[in-house]
């Protein structure tokens, strides 16, 4: 037995951990509490072993013999390099005849998965090629806090910019709940409190550091732009504002059609003083004012936002919102507000000279939305769907898919599947079957994190994880016949003749290129498994020196570019769009508004085959308001019917008196069976579905990102009176 320091990259969080192994099989994993994100591990990252070596693990390609549509699509196992040849053919082939930009590249997030380890090579992969088009969950997932946040900063914050835990007087997490999504985060969260950092929740749910809060906002989900802006009303009102950086580093003072940009957003924010922003969010009016407060008395702020943000009709605005709110503190890169800690120095692999402005301008849903994910070379669910299905803006002919389950991730997702069958090719690589791989041509075994080797620069939350570099060794021996994702992505564009820009196929040369600039050197990272770490020191207030990254050099509150492209260029709110005052004619029949939030126990649509993990959470649930559930004659446990205008889906109900009553909250990534425990799966389409998202639409989506409303809608539940467990 030997044990061995690693991380675990099974979520965003990448733990450092302790790795019990024997004989080439690993045996368990346990914190590492001088790693920077060692100090605990979730039951995810304990449960490795079971992932590694679960019966239902793909080990061989295997090539589709039936018609897509058919009951079984008749796999047929194939050889490494029947696969790898049959992919390279195919696409080359459909690249000569429809452009590269017709083969559409796409990853699970790497929020969520072991592809973070090669995520930067797969978009590399994709840009060599000549493809324009990236389905990643931009629009769901990294919208809010990486990209809309530019048009107000520059740069990406909270996405890049993060919260200086360590040094914050007020920490603000807004639809964020870290003790479940990102464990070391949550753990410095409550070092922060333990040592006096005050905190502010904004969420639907008193979940997770929410007790802990000094306020809790429980917000009418979708609504949180009015709040913001109710916030920011009190501070302007009462002074409560960093006047010098307003003056000084925003275009607060700027004139826009002989008025001042300062005066329009008094007036914008005048509209949700907190009695008004009250009746549309739920929030007491009091407590917005005393949020206002809190936010300006226990400064430094550092903030986080996340998935309560996405997956909104306004989400664009919301951030933005939120993004003027947080320049009011004043606090953007200064000890203990958002800064970027200094990253070890690298050579940028993502490939972004590799793709020429010609191939660039042709992404798929760029005239749609010219701001939006397109521009960064992300294309929605939506987007793919349609050029699958509709060719517009032109066809998508192929995919080349690591991992995302993209049937189960977006909504419609009878309408994904239909769009994975119309293509002419679809290659996917995976752990696991899956609902979205069903719809592949050929599928590759992919070895799980814990068989491969990885290279990891910078562990992102703190300046020393930030600092850390680290090389995962495979810590079991491979199963079957799997490759690394690394491996395939080198492989293929080896075949497709982009050898050149994959160092001849050789890892180790890219890490070595990589790596270079950092002097950090391959033979002392193997010597090191715990990682190495160099003296980075975090610089603040860069802005003093160069400005902001805008095109202005300032904050922009005001966005030329908005004002340019035809939406409010100053943040506003629009209603949900499907929600109790958008679409009150729905509210009879669906008078609930539905949200969700992620399990403790599974990585989204992933993890439900794990036995230990299921022993825990064996069913889908339902959070309902114990009034609510009564009126509908439902008690805790009962399996209900969750109905929207789409359809309906079933759940198991638990009663959660802290839910404002009109208000639920689901779960979405059901569908798989878990054997050991003798659960059967649940159909990803058709009555007995518990699929979320097969009831959810991709619309009406934020104007600027596309991103959907599956955060925000309308529902009933009504109890299911037989078991149907
Ligand atoms: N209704 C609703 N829908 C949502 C969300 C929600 O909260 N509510 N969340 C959204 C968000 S934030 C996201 S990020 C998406 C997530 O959607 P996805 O990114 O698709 O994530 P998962 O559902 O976890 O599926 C990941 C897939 O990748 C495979 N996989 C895991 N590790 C690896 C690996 O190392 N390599 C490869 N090649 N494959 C691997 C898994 O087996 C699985 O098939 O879903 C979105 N959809
Ligand atoms: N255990 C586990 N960890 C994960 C994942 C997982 O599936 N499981 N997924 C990974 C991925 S891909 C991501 S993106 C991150 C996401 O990490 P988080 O953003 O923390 O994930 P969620 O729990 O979905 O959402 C956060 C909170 O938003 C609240 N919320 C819902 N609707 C609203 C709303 O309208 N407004 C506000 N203010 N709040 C709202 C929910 O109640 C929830 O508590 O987690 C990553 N880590
Ligand atoms: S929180 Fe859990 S799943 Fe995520 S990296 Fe840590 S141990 Fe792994
Ligand atoms: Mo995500």
């Amino acid at each position: 037995m030997a044990e061995t320091v690693t991380f675990c990259p099974l979520c965003v969080s990448r733990c450092g951990a302790t790795a019990t192994v024997e004989d080439g099989r690993l045996l368990a994993l346990r914190p590492a509490p001088g790693h920077p994100t060692g100090q605990a591990l979730c039951v995810k990252g304990k449960a490795a072993p079971e992932i590694v070596n679960h019966p239902d693990r793909l080990l061989r390609p295997l090539r589709r013999t039936a018609p897509k549509g058919a009951p079984d699509p008749g796999w047929e196992p194939i050889g490494w390099d029947e696969a790898l040849d049959t992919i390279a053919t195919k696409l080359t082939a459909i690249a000569e005849e429809s452009g590269p930009e017709a083969v559409v590249f796409g990853s699970a997030s790497p929020s969520t998965s072991a592809i973070s380890d090669s995520i930067d090579w797969v978009v590399r992969l994709k840009r060599a090629f000549g493809s324009p088009n990236f389905c990643g969950y931009m629009e769901l997932c990294g919208w809010g806090r990486y990209m809309a946040s530019i048009y107000t900063y520059g740069e990406p914050v909270p996405g890049v910019y993060l919260p200086d835990l360590d040094n914050a007087g007020c920490i603000l997490f807004w639809g964020y709940n870290p003790s479940i999504s990102r464990l070391a985060h949550a753990t410095a969260t409550t070092a922060a409190l333990r040592r006096g950092a005050k905190l502010i929740v904004v969420d639907p749910r008193r979940a997770g550091l929410a007790s802990k809060a000094q306020q809790w906002l429980r917000v009418r989900p979708g609504t949180d732009g009015a709040l913001a802006l109710s916030v920011t009303h009190v501070m302007l009102d009462r002074g409560w504002y960093d006047a010098e950086f307003l003056r000084d580093w925003t275009n607060a003072f700027d004139v826009v059609d002989g008025r001042v940009v300062l005066d329009l957003i008094k007036a914008e924010c005048a509209r949700f003083a907190p009695q008004a922003a009250a009746g549309i969010t739920g929030v007491p009016a009091e407590q917005i004012v005393a949020t206002a407060r809190l936010l300006w008395e226990a400064r430094p702020v550092a903030f986080y936002t996340w998935s309560g943000l996405e997956q909104h009709s306004n989400a664009t605005q919301t951030v933005r919102a939120i993004g003027q709110l947080y320049a009011l503190t004043g606090c953007i890169d200064a000890p203990g507000g958002n800064v970027l800690f200094t990253p070890v120095p690298t050579n940028p692999i993502d490939g972004a000279e590799l793709l020429s402005p010609q191939q660039r301008a042709k992404a798929i849903g760029l005239q749609d939305r010219p701001l939006g994910p397109a521009r960064f070379e992300f294309i929605t669910g939506e987007d793919l769907y349609r050029a699958a299905l509709d060719h517009v803006p032109y066809r998508a002919r192929a995919l080349v898919n690591f991992g995302a389950n993209l049937v189960m991730g977006h909504g419609n997702s009878a309408r994904g599947r239909d769009a994975l069958a119309a293509l002419d090719f679809f290659a996917h690589a995976d752990l696991f079957m899956s609902p979205t791989a069903e719809q592949a041509d050929i599928v590759l075994p992919v070895t799980s994190a814990f068989e491969s080797e990885a290279l990891r620069v910078g562990f992102e939350i703190s300046q020393d994880a930030q600092s850390t570099v680290q090389l995962r060794t495979p810590l079991a021996h491979g199963r079957g016949q799997a490759r690394s994702d690394l491996q395939i992505v080198f492989a293929l564009a080896v075949r497709l003749g982009l050898g050149d820009q994959f160092f001849g196929g050789d890892i180790e040369a890219a890490w070595r290129h990589q790596l270079a600039p950092s002097g950090i050197t391959l033979e002392q990272l193997r010597e090191h498994p715990e990682g190495v770490r160099l003296p980075l020191q975090t610089k603040h207030r860069k802005y003093l020196d160069r400005g902001f990254r805008t095109p202005t050099g300032k904050v922009e509150l005001y966005s030329p570019a908005f004002a340019a492209a035809g939406y409010p260029p100053i943040p506003t709110y629009a209603e949900p769009s499907i929600g109790p005052l958008s679409r009150p004619g729905l509210t009879a029949e669906f008078p609930l508004v539905l949200t969700c939030a992620k399990s403790l126990f599974f990585c989204e649509s992933q993890h439900r085959q794990v036995a230990s993990l299921r022993a825990s959470a064996p069913e889908p649930q339902v959070e309902v308001h114990p009034e609510t559930a009564a009126a509908r004659g439902i008690a805790a446990g009962d399996w209900v019917r969750l109905s929207t205008p789409s359809g309906s889906v079933r759940a198991r109900a638990k009663l959660n008196a802290n839910l404002a009553p009109n208000v639920v909250v689901g779960q979405h990534g059901w569908w798989q069976a878990c054997p050991e425990l003798g659960k059967d799966g649940y159909p990803p389409f058709g009555d007995d579905s518990a699929n979320l998202n097969l009831v959810l639409d991709q619309g009406p989506s934020d104007p600027v990102s596309g991103s959907s409303p599956l955060r925000a809608s309308l529902c009933e539940l009504g109890l299911v009176l037989t078991d149907t467990s």
